[in-house]
């Protein structure tokens, strides 16, 4: 397989770490030996744990005001990939790449899947882009898209969303994710029931088009790039339209698109209860941002979320959601924060499977609040970085992916071989 970072490096890297990495994993396994865990089932479960990167993440990305470019920054979805093979190669977290049309569309779909395939990278959900205009395009999203007022407006976004998916067919994925930015930023601008009566129809054209073995996946946000109003704003309207489409249409939670302090876990539990709970954007935020890193802000939330998702699985071992990171990178280097946040969410996941769910069950039940929140924070509270450091030592990862990463050189190399397009600064998203 195609390696962009040296096997010497990586080995001697290990090497030098793999002692003090031993010492503390039988310290812990002795740990949780106490309690009767056997931390080897838990080293298998984080050695399966994967979540998709987003090709848009590798990219340096900016606020409406001021974008500040970084070095090497990857020109087309060939580097994108070339970028995503050391974050997966390091991190042994994320064999998968979720892809945004048109900004990845290939000239040729062959190629790029093999290209991925030189690296172990296959692709996740595909995801459409209908909130803003592409060039040579005959109408205008200014007013929406899916949700439009105008009929062909409609088509045209029907019809990207149909294209993606054929894209998509031919790159070996099974899923399309469904965001439109559709709304308003005046009271009285859109009529709330005929635009989301439109949004009905037009997802239900989309999803007749769907292959048998795909999902769909709606995605709601609290709002931007509309400040009044957001079509699929919440979890509800998410919910009604997944649920009016068909079996397999199904609601995606981003974590950054709520508003401050909602109880995401619960909107979790209650989309899985109804089977309607399809995949994940993995970030964090703080006020009103929606991209920052997974678990940098909040990571006992992130860990309340798999903790749902663990008690989920634990009735239904073959549910398995779609897992992607969307993130924004702005003053990180995009690949160290990939890595750092693949960690951070697998992070969640290993201490979730440590949740004593039985005594947990218990103090629910007998109505023992301290012991409820206690038999979490004892799960929680552990330190779990031996298990995710040996699970990336026996798949060929890096003990420590970001400081092996930073002495192999690549983002040095990259900036040689990529020279920055002075035209392409200003503002944005990715
Ligand atoms: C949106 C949303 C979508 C992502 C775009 C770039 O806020 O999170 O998932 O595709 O950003
Ligand atoms: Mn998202
Ligand atoms: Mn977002």
């Amino acid at each position: 397989m195609k390696q962009l970072i040296d096997q010497n490096l990586l080995q001697e890297h290990n090497a030098k770490q793999e002692a003090a990495v031993t010492s503390d994993y039988n310290a812990l396994a002795e740990k949780l030996d106490r309690s009767g865990v056997r931390i080897d089932t838990i080293l298998e479960q984080a050695k399966q744990f994967t979540v998709a990167v987003p090709s848009w993440g590798v990219g340096t990305g900016g606020t409406r005001f001021a974008r500040f470019p970084g070095k090497g920054e990857p020109r087309n979805i060939f580097e994108k990939l070339d970028d995503c093979s050391v974050i997966q190669l390091l991190s042994q977290a994320t064999p998968a790449v979720s892809l945004h049309i048109p900004w990845d569309r290939p000239k040729d779909p062959n190629e790029l899947r093999q290209y991925a395939e030189q690296y172990g990278l296959h692709f996740d959900a595909m995801n459409s882009n209908t909130f803003q205009d592409q060039i040579g395009q005959e109408e205008s999203y200014k007013f929406g898209s899916l949700t439009h007022t105008n009929k062909a407006v409609r088509e045209q976004a029907i019809a990207h969303n149909i294209d993606v998916v054929e894209l998509g067919q031919k790159l070996g994925s099974k899923a399309l994710t469904v965001w439109v930015g559709d709304g308003s930023n005046f009271p009285g601008q859109q009529h709330f029931k005929n635009s989301f009566s439109h949004y009905l129809d037009s997802i239900k054209t989309v999803y007749n088009s769907l292959p048998d073995d795909w999902n769909m996946l709606l995605e709601h946000k609290i709002f931007e790039p509309a400040f009044y109003s957001t079509v699929i704003q919440d979890w509800g309207s998410s919910y009604l339209a997944a649920k009016e489409t068909g079996e397999r249409c199904l609601s995606l939670v981003d974590l950054g698109h709520h508003a401050p302090n909602v109880n995401i876990e619960m909107i979790v539990s209650r989309l899985a209860q109804f089977g309607k709970l399809g995949g994940f954007h993995f970030n964090d935020s703080k006020y009103g941002d929606d991209d920052l890193d997974s678990g940098s802000i909040n990571p006992y939330q992130l860990f309340l979320i798999f903790n749902e998702l663990t008690d989920i699985r634990a009735q239904d071992p073959s549910y398995r959601p779609f897992y992607m990171l969307d993130q924004s990178h702005n003053v990180t280097d995009p690949i160290e924060s990939l890595m750092y946040s693949a960690a951070e969410v697998q992070r969640a996941f290993v201490k979730s499977l440590l949740v004593d769910r039985q005594a947990l069950t218990q103090y629910q039940e007998t109505n023992d609040p301290m012991m409820a929140q206690a038999s979490l924070k004892q799960a929680y509270n552990l330190d779990v970085e031996p298990i995710l450091q040996m699970a990336r030592l026996h798949t060929g990862g890096a003990i420590d992916p970001v400081s092996c990463y930073r002495a192999s050189g690549y983002r040095a190399a990259v900036a040689k071989a990529r020279p920055a397009d002075p035209n392409k600064t200003g503002s944005g998203i990715v």
